[in-house]
């Protein structure tokens, strides 16, 4: 491709002139130019001054099958070539999304049997809003409206999915939509250090029944969470939490909505953090690992109790995307979930992330650190201004941000949330790929240690 011909400030150039990023300070941006990916193998990434990155982030939370991935184009190429499009509206459908659809129902937890598919986790969440409104509708509660969510949650950057996540600095610009709450998040770290992991719980949990309570239960149409809060600075859950909120969402006929946009295909060492944690949910969203990011997919899959509603009762459901269940993003995903099955790449990360859980203990030491947290292949090294007394820094952000920026130079690509370090890595990492984060995230944290004692 002729156009590939370009040196690196050739890019960044034209970039800056024409490009607006996703989540991204512009004027700071155009100083400072992009980093831009040009090849990816594996788990390494290479630039356009041929520089190699480790990626500990799996892209964003999603090539859970690694990169360079041969037989993904391969199925791409052929379906492109035998059926590049159809939809799936008007009573129509394809081979890959009813083939799809039906192996998500196999690996799904519960009795979640039917998908509904889009193309992004936002838009996956905004089809969750808009059929758990309609089954309480057709369930004669048309009042049963808000989504109780948690702060920090992350659900997207549409109108919807930013009003059901819990992020204020995005509910700032744009406006919150009506009909969406938040409560405060299982973040032992930051909330809870007075009580044990296992008291703070069921005290987060009850939160929930808290707002339940505040604006009443005949009010209230579904709980969405993350099983371990991705985006929002991998905020790992106590034990006890998810049981509680279970019994809450029961006692008071709520519907529980997981969004295992994150969780899901792997990363939590089962095929969906429903599982690791034990959930029975109503609905689950589905992005990202469904596809390892190889091609825009999403969905979401939608137990008895809604489908029987909406499928008996319902009549015609006034929803869908011009690509939901599109012919190419299925069969790349039927494709992907042979990987993951074949490879045992569940089994073998969860196995391997002993290994890291170990290794991670080094970085534990470090002055700078206040906690290392994981599970499986996601977690987080928080950064803090006082270990022993476990206090954040105030200028929160800060240092993370020195911390990412030193990663980046050591060829290491992690992801700072506030102060906490990210890793969510491709499933194929293996021992020596873990050997090398955790050398090249040392240097980096002493290089930040350096930088702010000295500044
Ligand atoms: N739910 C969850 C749990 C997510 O993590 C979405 C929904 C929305 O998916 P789409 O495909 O619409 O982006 C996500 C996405 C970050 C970051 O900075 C995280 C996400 C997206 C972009 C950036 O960590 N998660």
């Amino acid at each position: 491709m002729a156009y590939l011909n370009r040196t690196t400030e050739q890019w960044q150039e034209i970039d800056s002139a024409h490009h607006l990023h996703p989540f991204t300070d512009y004027k700071s941006l155009a100083k400072e130019g992009s980093n831009i990916i040009v090849k990816a193998d594996g788990v390494y990434l290479t630039n356009t001054d041929n520089k190699q990155f480790l990626d500990a982030m799996s892209g964003l939370w999603c090539v859970n099958v690694g990169y360079g991935r041969k037989i993904l184009a391969d199925v791409a190429y052929k379906q492109m070539q035998e059926l590049p499009y159809y939809n799936s509206f008007f009573k129509t459908a394809t081979a890959p999304s009813i083939e799809l659809a039906q192996q998500l129902a196999e690996i799904s937890p519960g009795d979640l049997n039917h998908a509904f598919f889009s193309s992004s986790g936002s838009e996956a969440n905004d089809t969750v809003v808009r059929m758990v409104r309609r089954y309480w509708d057709l369930k004669g509660q048309p009042n049963k409206k808000t989504f109780i969510s948690r702060e920090y949650a992350y659900h997207g950057s549409t109108m919807t999915g930013m009003s059901l996540g819990g992020m204020t600095a995005m509910h700032e610009q744009g406006g919150m939509m009506p009909g969406f709450a938040h409560v405060m998040p299982p973040y032992w770290y930051k909330y809870g250090q007075e009580m044990s992991p296992e008291e703070f719980g069921i005290f987060t949990a009850n939160k929930i029944e808290e707002k339940i309570l505040e604006l009443g239960p005949e009010n209230i149409a579904a709980f969405i969470g993350e099983p371990i809060q991705g985006a929002g600075g991998v905020i790992i859950p106590p034990e006890t939490y998810w049981p509680r909120v279970q019994e809450i969402c029961s006692k008071y006929d709520i519907l529980v909505v997981v969004d295992e946009v994150i969780c899901g295909f792997g990363r939590t060492g089962n095929w969906f953090g429903s599982d690791t944690y034990g959930i029975n949910p109503d609905i689950i969203t589905m992005a990202k690992g469904i596809s390892s990011g190889y091609i825009p997919l999403s969905g979401i899959m939608v137990g008895k109790r809604v489908s029987d509603v909406l499928i008996d009762e319902g009549g015609e459901f006034y929803h869908g995307y011009t690509y939901s269940g599109h012919p190419v993003a299925c069969a790349v995903a039927i494709e992907n979930l042979k990987i993951i099955r074949e490879e045992n790449l569940i089994e073998n990360s969860k196995n391997t992330s002993v290994y890291l859980n170990e290794k991670m203990k080094e970085i534990a030491d470090h002055p700078l650190v206040g906690e290392v947290r994981m599970k499986s292949y996601i977690g987080c090294v928080e950064l803090v201004k006082d270990k022993e007394k476990g206090t954040m820094f105030e200028d929160t952000g800060a240092v993370g941000t020195i911390c990412r920026d030193y990663c980046i130079e050591n060829g290491l690509i992690m992801r700072a949330v506030r102060d906490g370090m990210i890793f969510c890595p491709p499933l194929i990492f293996s021992k020596n790929h873990i050997d090398e984060l955790v050398e090249k995230l040392k240097k980096s944290l002493d290089q930040t240690h350096n930088h702010i004692n000295k500044n």
